[in-house]
């Protein structure tokens, strides 16, 4: 797994070192023809494909699975193997070397949608042996990456020269971070006129100012009375029916997460989905928000602070909040939440900063001495004040993707802490994880 996944990335190095040196790969819009000299192959076998969002509306980075299957016999270890990716138009969006290996086994690409024409495209994946196209499967999809922001997205992307495929690992190489043309509003100098602007046009905005004003300011803000007690009630039941059925061997008493229980239970998935709170983040992005995942706590977390940058990773910066629900009324000694006021400000940091390498099968030894060094160090540099999230039940937090934040100890062991918090993308961005080097999957 790890050979395979390095040699993934040398070749993505690889490929990224040749294009910026000018030796771009030329797109052609020819099939690879056979050698007429040596008798062409027959190939047995089949490319599975599938996507990992929904294909009408595909936006952002779209993650597709594919698998090479060969039919049993089929040796290939001594030819020259190839991926292919093309659009309907025989037009090849990418190519790269295959290993044997690889056959057989489920392998990802992501589609850089925005380098895309919007309309349908039949997305195909093939297989070239030694040259010759051996087997192909194809994919249909509908690209919708429209608005303001995907606009000022997709001109950011071409101007970088972003690839119209992603392999082997996603980072923060891919897109260019430091254009200016897309940072958020409220990441700039004038926010707070902007702000003042919005308030003038929008009664939302002017009924949630000091909501706005905190985010801006802290980082963060709390809303309160946006859940009644009996949906928390239905809320509190699917998290117990989680609990019983050990849901990913969920152990009682631990500070485990369950992960993704919106895909499973009905209420889990309406908070997931809250109008309320999807109305506040479409002001805050001015852009519709796409729900990333959901993360169930039954207890605190007890997490050392992080910004969420490196770990679900919005371009352009900013195009990312988190939002914290809680589903009691919580205890100091619980492992409360807690957030330093006033973080969101400091630098970003990705694994390209401090020179971290992607994270393989939970293997965290690496990040721990770069990334989370780094933000200790700037922790230990600056003086924020610490707040400690004594929320009430149904109280929502919505945080700034760079906001550091954490759990505190849980000193109190037997006192439970129940939570929900989601993920929240940009529609007109685009996501991926940077610390593991995937695609985002989003709604
Ligand atoms: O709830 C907590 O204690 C921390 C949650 C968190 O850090 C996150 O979801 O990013």
């Amino acid at each position: 797994m790890n050979i395979k996944h390095s040699l993934q990335n040398f070749l993505f190095r690889a490929r990224r070192y040749l294009h910026l040196n000018g030796s771009k790969q030329q797109s052609v819009t020819t099939q690879p023809k056979a050698d007429k000299q040596t008798p062409s192959l027959q190939l047995k076998g089949q490319i599975q494909l599938s996507a990992l969002q929904d294909t009408q509306e595909v936006a952002g980075l779209c993650k597709v699975l594919y698998t090479i299957q060969l039919q049993d016999g089929e040796n290939l270890a001594d030819n020259k193997l190839e991926l292919q990716v093309l659009d309907q138009n025989n037009q090849v969006l990418h190519q790269q070397p295959l290993n044997p290996e690889q056959m057989g086994e489920e392998n990802w690409l992501a589609l850089n949608s925005h380098r895309l024409d919007n309309g349908a495209l039949a997305l195909k994946v093939q297989l070239l042996v030694d040259g010759q196209a051996q087997l192909a499967a194809v994919l249909n999809m509908t690209i919708d990456n429209s608005g303001e922001l995907a606009e000022r997205v997709k001109h950011s992307l071409a101007r970088a020269e972003s690839p119209k495929v992603i392999t082997g690992d996603c980072n923060t190489t891919l897109f260019n971070f430091g254009d200016e043309a897309v940072v958020p509003w409220f990441d700039r100098a004038d926010a707070k006129q902007r702000l003042a602007a919005k308030a003038e046009k929008d009664p939302f905005v002017k009924e949630h100012l000091n909501n706005f004003n905190d985010f801006l300011d802290e980082g963060y803000m709390v809303v309160s009375g946006w859940l009644d007690d009996e949906f928390i009630d239905k809320l509190n039941s699917e998290m117990d029916d989680a609990v019983a059925k050990k849901i990913q061997d969920y152990e009682i008493g631990s500070s485990q997460r369950i992960m993704g229980l919106h895909n499973r239970y009905q209420n889990i998935n309406k908070l997931w989905r809250l109008p309320k709170v999807l109305q506040m983040l479409e002001h805050i992005f001015e852009d519709a928000p796409r729900p990333c995942q959901t993360l169930t706590y039954v207890y605190g977390s007890q997490q050392s602070y992080h910004q969420d940058t490196v770990h679900l990773t919005p371009f352009p910066a900013g195009y990312m909040c988190g939002v914290w629900v809680a589903l009691e009324d919580i205890q100091a000694g619980s492992g409360e939440l807690r957030v330093l006021k006033g973080s969101h400000r400091l630098p970003r940091i990705y694994r390209e900063t401090v020179d971290c390498p992607q994270v393989f099968n939970n293997q965290w030894d690496q990040f721990a001495t770069t990334v989370d060094q780094k933000w200790q160090d700037m922790i230990n540099d600056n003086n924020f004040e610490e707040m400690s999230y004594l929320a009430k039940k149904g109280d929502i937090l919505i945080w700034h993707e760079n906001l550091m934040h954490g759990g505190s100890l849980r000193e109190n062991i037997d006192q439970s802490r129940r939570s929900i918090v989601s993920h929240y993308f940009a529609k007109g961005g685009l996501g991926f994880y940077d610390s593991s080097g995937m695609p985002a999957i989003l709604l």
